[in-house]
């Protein structure tokens, strides 16, 4: 007989930024346990499933997550016990059900998500099978080309940097392994370059150094200075893809960047186009504000032929607005991001719509992180070919990367690794 879930239950934890997030353990009637922990964004887009928290000032500041730890003990599990683990779809859509929000604030994302991907995981053992397996079945084998945040800016940092991710892209390494060296030998130069110009070296949310720049081409030139003196190429071993997470940047009617004039949608395009020319740049995330569709129409026109150009704030992770992205040719790409939707369900529904459309897709971790490294199984089993979790530094961060490297080893030389960015450039 198959095994059924048998109990569902949830703890308050900590994430990297020291907040109180949820992880849910859910157990199976053959004994088989599975946990999962849920992490939590800083640069939220408006439109993302909401985080349920507890709003008591005298604990956490108001963070707790004990009204999400009751939705999964009075509300979910006895809802889905004795359903089948296996059954994801029909769990996914029995919370979504018993939630009855557009954006499941009655029972919490965190709640939600947090059983969806602890179900995901119990299925997975049960099958005795990993995990990227059973999320991906055997055809899954490719390992994704990683996007690493070396220097944190916007809300991630008081580096006082506008653009909020300046990413390194080992787009020339031959395996994920080598990619993780391209990576980590150019974090470790980029920290010389860094400090020989009177920097300081301490580090952002996402690992990446913290440094106070005069201004963001300076973080690009430290950036090709590093991948040089790290021995690599700039552009044909190691590129550059960033996150200026643009909500950040728009204030009053205008785009506030430091050491311009307030610019509008084509000046900041402008911009970037210039920074496009002078810099091996593969990738734009969030170039412009999530409510400034019209702006992310004209940058893709502009830019989207030679770089890619991707959505996070403005899709969620929405099939939705994913779906509007795609009729209004609004970027080429969608970040996808768990917790932005809330289960494992839509999530691969926001994928299969990229899948469709012929675009890219780039799983991605939050600012706030957890040790839990589902999202590098769910790379691989999505098969899109990319991943970002922050720098390779920090152990939330390593983690994801560390996880990457054992499903690498697991498939041996079945393992799949290409540049996503070699039609493009
Ligand atoms: C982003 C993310 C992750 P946050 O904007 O892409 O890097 O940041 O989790 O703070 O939304
Ligand atoms: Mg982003």
């Amino acid at each position: 007989m198959t095994a059924t879930i048998a109990r569902i239950s949830a703890d308050e934890i900590l994430d990297s930024r020291g907040n109180p997030t949820i992880e849910v353990t859910v157990e199976l009637t053959d004994g088989t346990t599975a946990r999962a922990a849920v992490p939590s964004g800083a640069s939220t887009g408006e439109n993302e499933a909401v985080e349920l928290r507890d709003g008591d000032p005298h604990r956490y500041g108001g963070k707790g997550v004990r009204t999400a730890i009751a939705s999964v003990t009075d509300a979910i599990a006895p809802a889905l016990v004795g359903m089948a683990p296996f059954d994801q779809a029909a769990i996914d859509a029995t919370m979504i059900e018993i939630d009855d929000t557009a954006n499941k604030s009655r029972l919490g994302a965190n709640a939600i998500l947090g059983v969806s991907m602890a179900v995901a995981r119990a299925a997975a053992s049960q099958a005795g099978i990993p995990l990227w397996q059973w999320l991906g079945g055997c055809g899954a084998r490719r390992l994704p080309m990683p996007m690493l945040n070396v220097i944190n800016g916007g809300a991630h940092a008081d580096s006082g940097l506008d653009v909020q991710e300046f990413m390194i892209v080992p787009v020339g390494a031959p395996s994920f392994r080598e990619a993780m060296r391209f990576a980590a030998e150019t974090y470790h130069a980029l920290r010389e370059v860094l400090k020989r110009h009177g920097y300081t070296v301490s580090l952002g949310d996402e690992g990446g150094f913290a440094p106070r720049l005069p201004n963001n081409e300076a973080a690009l030139e430290h950036i090709v200075e590093a991948i040089e003196d790290a021995g690599h190429r700039p552009g044909r071993d190691v590129a550059i893809a960033l996150d200026p997470a643009a909500n950040w940047m728009w204030r009053d009617g205008a785009y506030r960047v430091s050491g311009s004039e307030p610019l509008d949608s084509g000046g900041l395009i402008a911009m970037y186009e210039r920074w496009a020319s002078n810099y091996p740049i593969v990738s734009i995330e969030d170039g412009l504000a999530e409510q400034d569709w019209a702006g992310f129409t004209a940058l893709t026109k502009r830019l989207g032929g030679s770089i890619q150009i991707v959505g996070d704030d403005i899709y969620v992770t929405n099939p939705k607005f994913i779906r509007s992205g795609i009729m209004q040719k609004a970027s080429n790409a969608v970040l996808i991001k768990l917790n932005q939707i809330g289960t494992v369900t839509e999530t691969i529904s926001a994928v299969e719509l990229c899948r469709e459309a012929g675009w890219s897709y780039i799983v991605s971790h939050r600012s706030g992180e957890t040790e839990d490294s589902f999202i590098a199984d769910f790379a691989v089993a999505m098969g899109g070919g990319q991943i970002k979790t922050g720098a390779p530094s920090r152990g939330e961060r390593t983690a994801k990367y560390n996880r990457l490297l054992a499903i690498d080893r697991a498939l041996g030389r079945a393992a799949l690794f290409a540049n996503p960015f070699s039609g493009r450039k």
